[in-house]
């Protein structure tokens, strides 16, 4: 590998030419007059001006390689803002920050006037940032794929306590000035129609598919810099058109509205993400993304391959195809049908080919999120890959028979095809039978793949199924989210770390030594100070940096279990009000998520939470000891700031449904504590850790299973309990709200009548238990100092490099661009 360090030639003078240039240029902004928003959209073309340089210069470079590259596929990328990453990639923040101070401006003013690119839901749309981050740290040839929506995932705030939703147009109306249009890599792609017969010259018989209509796939790239190595790999994302702009025949007929119809329908297809997270709802529109999203990337790949000189046949051997959850799928028939339809190859030189192309990655074990599509719709939208999709499914049915003959049940299981009264495309079945490699997230979650997802197909394909653990960018979640552990860390072990996270561990030595406890503490205080004013200036709550900042920030899901620490907090409001036996250290709970906008109670714990902060924060009892935050409106510029002030780190999901988690490495390598189940990657948190350093609660996957088998019943814990008992029925008497609003009781109902299915009644009392243990030892500030240096010390394997060179290793098999 390159030489670090090797950053980007600068020239102050010209820089500053530019970024006028632009804003007169570009933006038509007057120099005296412009806003700030003005001069980051002129600063960031000026930046833009110097990667894209950088893409065609690696494009070029990756060519003449002659090695393999790895196409990142994924309906998701949740990048964040790019400019202030990218100064440090580029190795020009101080630079640009001169610069910028020179023309009157602080750079960090105008960082702030960025819009998150919200390209993604959650953890996995975020995860494929990281990865593209670390391949391109590490300069493995790899060109991420994925789609140009128009609105990223919904801008959220609160009425009244209930999540609203706003369009997020994150590209303004000037445009995101990173992105540039590649019009010579645009494609064409076919939907609906039906398939014919043909014959050949050589008498040959051939099936074709005749579209119905026709969109086109216009090619935006994103710079994906690589950190202080001056490559740029690209982050290939599709728009949809029409191709023409409008139907002649109808306008001269006079039919305005019809003519535009083609047009109207096609900028639907990349009009907005769909915003759910682990659950799927089978509709037309996002197969559509789906389809238009593989068939424009595959397009793009062949073409590039045939472009460097490659015969056809060879495809493999240079493209590796990484498909980020079922998805992209679609992909494995559409290269069957280009390969068989299109080049005219043979099933088994074609499917030799496919086979060896395409890996997939298992993010979830919840059934309601293991996507299925009706074969009906398949057959009416892509009639031609419907037909594939049977015949390797025909050919798995084959192998099956050969390894257990006669055993009906097994083949129900493992058809692609899902009987029933409407058959289903079973998306997983699919990608574990044309994939030669199936990997989870985290190790327990890649062993319950194995062993309750896929049992027989681990024995049908043995080796297949792989575990590769998450990991997490050091450079936009350490190096740029918390300048100042940064330079303290750097200080004491040198500025290689962010390029070697493992080297973190030299910082342990120094977990007991007194002059860098204080000075590590007092990082983080001024961390939380920094946080602290965040919200009294945009949410008008004061908070007191002595007190233990507990952060729970995530998706909000049933299974994450939100409503577990709303349990826990009302445990703490009812002892603080009837026990005056009871102290506690002052606690502000801090929470931020999104609710799918279709998730009813999901949407009720976001309201019960918001209630009980009103009430806890302005009720004069509670000698402010208790504080509750919810922070409108998560993303990743939000992250990068609570995260370096979390105290304690919440990842409190029902053992064996959380696959990984991210949220979790992040915090710990900012040196917050985790309190945590058995579960995903917290597992090999522990690990790395050590058991004194995090505060691990709650049922084991098996005992979670065991439960359920012997008949779970909330209500004996309910009774059983009388803290929990008394917690529960606060959610049901009107102390909190007084409208009518249902959402208490929903809650309530959920967790007794409801049968309770993530299992939060039976792990409250455990969960209490941890959480006193944290009040007890935060009280002993030198020895918590001391876990915390050793929480970001120790969590090195958790950086997305080493998840990349895991890929790399057991999976793509790539080799680094040399220099
Ligand atoms: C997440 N999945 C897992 N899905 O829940 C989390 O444990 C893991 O750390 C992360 O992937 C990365 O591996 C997730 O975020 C989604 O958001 C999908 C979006 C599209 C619809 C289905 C869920
Ligand atoms: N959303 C955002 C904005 C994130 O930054 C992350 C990870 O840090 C996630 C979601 C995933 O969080 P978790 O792993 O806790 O589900």
């Amino acid at each position: 590998m390159k030489k670090r360090g090797q950053t980007q030639q600068f020239d102050k003078a010209s820089f500053k030419a530019s970024v006028k240039k632009h804003l007169v240029t570009t933006y038509a902004q007057n120099i005296e007059t412009a806003s700030d928003k003005h001069w980051y959209l002129a600063v960031g073309k000026a930046l833009a001006e110097i990667s894209t340089g950088n893409l065609l210069e690696t494009e070029k470079r990756v060519a003449n390689a002659q090695t393999r590259s790895v196409n990142y596929f994924s309906l998701e990328f949740l990048i964040g803002r790019l400019t202030g990453n990218n100064l440090i990639s580029l190795g020009l923040y101080e630079q640009i920050s001169d610069a910028v101070t020179e023309l009157g401006f602080q750079l960090t003013d105008l960082l702030e006037q960025e819009r998150d690119p919200a390209l993604g839901n959650g953890g996995l749309g975020r995860l494929a940032a990281c990865f593209m981050d670390s391949l391109a740290a590490q300069e493995f040839p790899s060109v991420g794929y994925g789609l140009h929506y128009q609105y990223g995932l919904f801008q959220q705030s609160f009425l009244n306590g209930h999540q609203i939703e706003f369009p997020d147009a994150w590209r303004e109306a000037e445009g995101y000035p990173w992105e540039v249009q590649r019009s010579e890599l645009n494609q064409f792609v076919g939907l609906y129609g039906d398939v014919s017969f043909y014959t050949d010259d050589e008498g040959q018989q051939h099936r074709r598919w005749n579209p119905a209509v026709t969109l086109q796939g216009i090619a935006w790239d994103l710079p994906i810099i690589g950190y202080q190595n001056q490559s740029v790999f690209p982050l290939r994302l599709w728009e949809c058109r029409a191709p023409v702009p409008f139907n002649l025949a109808k306008f001269n007929d006079g039919d305005y509205v019809g003519a535009q119809q083609t047009q109207i329908a096609a900028g639907n297809v990349t009009k907005i993400l769909y915003p759910n997270d682990n659950h799927d709802q089978g509709k037309v529109l996002r197969l559509t993304q789906q389809y238009f999203h593989c068939a424009c990337s595959i397009a793009d790949i062949i073409c590039r391959h045939l472009k460097n000189g490659h015969e056809i046949n060879s495809l493999s051997k240079f493209e590796a195809i990484q498909l980020n959850d079922t998805h992209p799928t679609i992909a494995i028939p559409e290269l069957m049908r280009v390969l068989l339809d299109d080049h005219q190859l043979s099933w088994d030189d074609a499917w030799a080919i496919v086979s060896k192309t395409f890996a997939y990655t298992n993010h979830t074990l919840l059934p309601e999120a293991l996507e299925t599509w009706s074969e009906a719709l398949i057959g009416e939208l892509l009639p031609r890959h419907l037909e594939i999709i049977f015949e390797i499914n025909h050919r798995l049915m084959a192998q099956v028979e050969a390894k257990w003959p006669g055993n009906n049940e097994i083949k129900r299981k493992l058809s692609i095809i899902a009987e029933g009264q409407s058959r289903m495309v079973r998306m997983a079945n699919l990608c574990v039978a044309s994939t030669y490699a199936v990997n989870g997230v985290a190790a327990l979650h890649s062993e319950l793949v194995k062993r309750d997802l896929f049992p027989e197909f681990d024995e049908l394909f043995p080796g297949r199924l792989q575990n590769v653990t998450n990991g997490i960018t050091p450079r936009r979640w350490l190096k740029y989210c918390n300048p100042q552990l940064s330079a303290l860390i750097s200080e004491k072990i040198g500025t290689e770390w962010p390029a070697h996270l493992e080297q973190l561990e030299a910082i342990a030595q120094f977990a007991t030594d007194t002059q860098f406890q204080q000075r590590f503490a007092e990082i983080k205080k001024q961390n939380k100070q920094r946080f602290a004013d965040w919200v009294a200036d945009n949410l008008d709550i004061e908070l007191d940096t002595n007190a233990i900042f507990d952060v729970q920030i995530k998706r909000l899901h049933e299974y994450k279990r939100q409503h577990l620490n709303l349990l826990h907090i009302l445990s703490l409001y009812h002892r603080l009000l009837n026990d005056p036996t009871f102290d506690m250290h002052p606690r502000v709970f801090i929470f931020a998520a999104k609710a799918a906008p279709g998730y009813a109670l999901a949407k009720d714990i976001i309201y019960a939470i918001n209630k009980v902060a009103d009430k806890v924060n302005n009720d004069p009892r509670l000698n402010g000891k208790l504080k509750v935050v919810f922070v409108p409106d998560y993303r990743v510029s939000l992250a990068e700031i609570i995260i370096p002030a979390a105290d304690v780190s919440e990842q409190i999901s029902t053992a064996g449904k959380e696959a990984s988690g991210t949220g979790n490495m992040k915090l710990a390598l900012n040196g917050a504590l985790t309190i945590g189940t058995m579960d995903g990657a917290n597992v090999e948190i522990r690990e790395e850790v050590g058991d004194d350093n995090i505060f691990i609660f709650g049922l084991l996957v098996d005992d979670v299973e065991k439960l359920k088998a012997e008949g779970y019943n909330p209500h004996t814990y309910y009774e059983q309990d009388s803290l929990l008992k008394a917690s529960i029925d606060l959610l049901d008497n009107n102390e909190f709200d007084a409208t009518d609003c249902a959402a208490f009781s929903n809650i309530r109902h959920n967790l007794l009548e409801g049968g309770d299915p993530y299992l939060v009644l039976a792990d409250f009392a455990d969960y209490v238990n941890a959480h006193n243990r944290i009040d007890a030892e935060y009280h002993n500030q030198t020895q918590w100092v001391k876990k915390t240096i050793l929480n970001t010390a120790l969590v090195g394997k958790f950086s997305s490099d080493r998840s990349i060179r895991d890929y790399v290793n057991n999976i793509w098999h790539l080799t680094a661009l040399p220099q």
